[in-house]
Protein backbone atom coordinates (compact mmCIF):
# COMPACT_ATOMS: atom_id res chain seq x y z
CA UNK A 1 0.00 0.00 0.00
CA UNK A 2 0.94 3.63 -0.95
CA UNK A 3 2.01 5.98 2.30
CA UNK A 4 -0.88 8.32 1.81
CA UNK A 5 0.84 11.38 1.31
CA UNK A 6 3.26 10.50 -1.50
CA UNK A 7 1.21 11.40 -4.17
CA UNK A 8 0.70 14.69 -2.29
CA UNK A 9 4.37 15.58 -2.17
CA UNK A 10 4.71 14.84 -5.80
CA UNK A 11 2.49 17.64 -6.62
CA UNK A 12 4.12 19.96 -4.13
CA UNK A 13 7.18 19.45 -5.21
CA UNK A 14 6.46 19.98 -8.62
CA UNK A 15 5.69 18.55 -11.86
CA UNK A 16 8.87 15.04 -12.64
CA UNK A 17 11.95 16.58 -14.62
CA UNK A 18 12.54 13.36 -16.74
CA UNK A 19 15.68 15.81 -18.58
CA UNK A 20 17.66 16.71 -15.04
CA UNK A 21 20.59 15.24 -17.68
CA UNK A 22 24.04 16.45 -16.77
CA UNK A 23 22.74 17.90 -13.39
CA UNK A 24 20.80 14.89 -12.48
CA UNK A 25 23.62 12.72 -13.37
CA UNK A 26 26.54 14.79 -11.52
CA UNK A 27 24.27 14.63 -8.04
CA UNK A 28 23.63 11.29 -8.20
CA UNK A 29 27.37 10.14 -7.90
CA UNK A 30 26.73 11.41 -4.04
CA UNK A 31 25.06 8.26 -3.60
CA UNK A 32 26.49 5.61 -5.69
CA UNK A 33 26.96 2.29 -3.79
CA UNK A 34 28.21 -1.40 -5.10
CA UNK A 35 27.82 -4.81 -3.53
CA UNK A 36 29.42 -7.81 -4.53
CA UNK A 37 27.84 -11.23 -2.69
CA UNK A 38 28.32 -14.27 -2.82
CA UNK A 39 26.19 -17.76 -1.39
CA UNK A 40 25.29 -19.99 -0.09
CA UNK A 41 23.06 -17.15 1.14
CA UNK A 42 22.27 -13.95 2.22
CA UNK A 43 20.22 -10.48 2.31
CA UNK A 44 19.84 -7.79 0.10
CA UNK A 45 18.27 -4.45 0.85
CA UNK A 46 17.73 -0.96 0.22
CA UNK A 47 20.23 1.43 2.23
CA UNK A 48 18.25 2.59 4.95
CA UNK A 49 15.43 0.18 5.05
CA UNK A 50 12.98 0.50 6.05
CA UNK A 51 13.22 3.95 7.26
CA UNK A 52 13.44 4.85 3.30
CA UNK A 53 16.23 5.15 0.48
CA UNK A 54 18.03 8.21 -0.31
CA UNK A 55 17.07 10.55 -3.62
CA UNK A 56 19.33 9.91 -6.20
CA UNK A 57 20.70 6.72 -5.25
CA UNK A 58 22.39 4.64 -7.59
CA UNK A 59 22.92 0.85 -6.07
CA UNK A 60 24.16 -2.16 -7.64
CA UNK A 61 23.99 -5.49 -6.07
CA UNK A 62 26.00 -8.50 -7.71
CA UNK A 63 25.38 -11.95 -6.28
CA UNK A 64 27.32 -14.75 -7.85
CA UNK A 65 26.74 -18.08 -7.15
CA UNK A 66 29.03 -21.47 -7.41
CA UNK A 67 29.78 -22.32 -11.32
CA UNK A 68 26.54 -24.11 -13.25
CA UNK A 69 24.77 -22.84 -9.56
CA UNK A 70 21.53 -20.52 -9.92
CA UNK A 71 20.92 -17.59 -7.71
CA UNK A 72 17.20 -17.54 -6.12
CA UNK A 73 16.29 -14.18 -5.29
CA UNK A 74 12.83 -13.95 -2.59
CA UNK A 75 11.45 -10.53 -1.49
CA UNK A 76 10.33 -10.52 2.00
CA UNK A 77 9.19 -6.62 1.58
CA UNK A 78 9.04 -3.72 -1.80
CA UNK A 79 8.18 -0.32 -1.60
CA UNK A 80 9.36 1.82 -3.83
CA UNK A 81 7.95 5.38 -5.49
CA UNK A 82 5.79 3.69 -8.46
CA UNK A 83 7.85 4.71 -11.58
CA UNK A 84 10.19 7.17 -10.75
CA UNK A 85 12.48 4.77 -8.55
CA UNK A 86 13.01 1.99 -9.99
CA UNK A 87 15.10 -1.67 -9.30
CA UNK A 88 15.95 -3.70 -12.24
CA UNK A 89 17.19 -7.01 -12.20
CA UNK A 90 19.30 -8.41 -14.52
CA UNK A 91 20.61 -11.95 -15.36
CA UNK A 92 24.24 -11.62 -15.45
CA UNK A 93 26.60 -8.56 -14.98
CA UNK A 94 24.75 -4.82 -14.91
CA UNK A 95 24.31 -4.03 -18.31
CA UNK A 96 21.65 -3.24 -20.70
CA UNK A 97 21.80 -5.98 -22.59
CA UNK A 98 21.35 -8.30 -19.43
CA UNK A 99 17.69 -6.54 -18.51
CA UNK A 100 15.34 -8.96 -17.00
CA UNK A 101 12.81 -7.06 -15.75
CA UNK A 102 11.99 -3.37 -13.93
CA UNK A 103 10.26 -3.62 -10.55
CA UNK A 104 8.27 -0.47 -8.74
CA UNK A 105 5.53 0.68 -7.11
CA UNK A 106 4.09 -1.42 -3.78
CA UNK A 107 3.16 -5.31 -5.17
CA UNK A 108 5.93 -7.97 -3.83
CA UNK A 109 7.60 -9.38 -6.54
CA UNK A 110 7.57 -13.15 -7.14
CA UNK A 111 10.44 -15.00 -6.72
CA UNK A 112 13.02 -14.66 -9.12
CA UNK A 113 15.93 -17.53 -10.38
CA UNK A 114 18.89 -16.30 -12.15
CA UNK A 115 19.25 -17.64 -15.78
CA UNK A 116 22.90 -17.99 -15.13
CA UNK A 117 25.22 -17.82 -11.96
CA UNK A 118 25.16 -14.18 -11.56
CA UNK A 119 22.10 -11.84 -10.56
CA UNK A 120 22.37 -8.40 -10.57
CA UNK A 121 20.07 -5.68 -9.10
CA UNK A 122 20.59 -2.04 -9.81
CA UNK A 123 18.43 0.80 -7.44
CA UNK A 124 18.13 3.94 -9.05
CA UNK A 125 15.86 6.75 -7.60
CA UNK A 126 15.19 10.15 -8.79
CA UNK A 127 15.04 13.68 -6.86
CA UNK A 128 12.09 13.33 -5.11
CA UNK A 129 9.90 11.67 -2.60
CA UNK A 130 11.35 7.96 -0.99
CA UNK A 131 9.15 4.85 0.36
CA UNK A 132 10.34 1.96 2.88
CA UNK A 133 12.71 0.27 -0.21
CA UNK A 134 13.49 -3.29 -0.80
CA UNK A 135 14.38 -6.22 1.74
CA UNK A 136 14.74 -9.81 -0.14
CA UNK A 137 17.11 -12.71 0.66
CA UNK A 138 19.13 -15.05 -1.79
CA UNK A 139 20.52 -18.69 -1.92
CA UNK A 140 22.73 -20.43 -4.06
CA UNK A 141 20.53 -23.34 -5.55
CA UNK A 142 22.50 -25.96 -7.07
CA UNK A 143 20.31 -26.54 -9.90
CA UNK A 144 20.51 -30.78 -9.84
CA UNK A 145 18.45 -30.08 -6.56
CA UNK A 146 16.39 -27.25 -7.97
CA UNK A 147 14.92 -29.79 -10.64
CA UNK A 148 14.39 -32.32 -8.79
CA UNK A 149 12.56 -29.91 -6.30
CA UNK A 150 10.28 -28.67 -9.56
CA UNK A 151 10.00 -32.45 -10.45
CA UNK A 152 8.45 -33.41 -7.10
CA UNK A 153 5.84 -30.48 -7.09
CA UNK A 154 4.75 -31.43 -10.33
CA UNK A 155 3.68 -34.96 -8.72
CA1 LIG B 1 11.71 8.98 -5.68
Amino acid sequence: MPEPGFDQIRRLSGPPDRDYGLTRSFLQRGQNCTFQLRGPNGTVESPGFPYGYPNYANCTWTITAEDQHRIQLVFQSFALEEDFDVLSVFDGPPQPENLRTRLTGFQLPATIVSAATTLSLRLISDYAVSAQGFHASYEDLNPDIFWENTANQAW
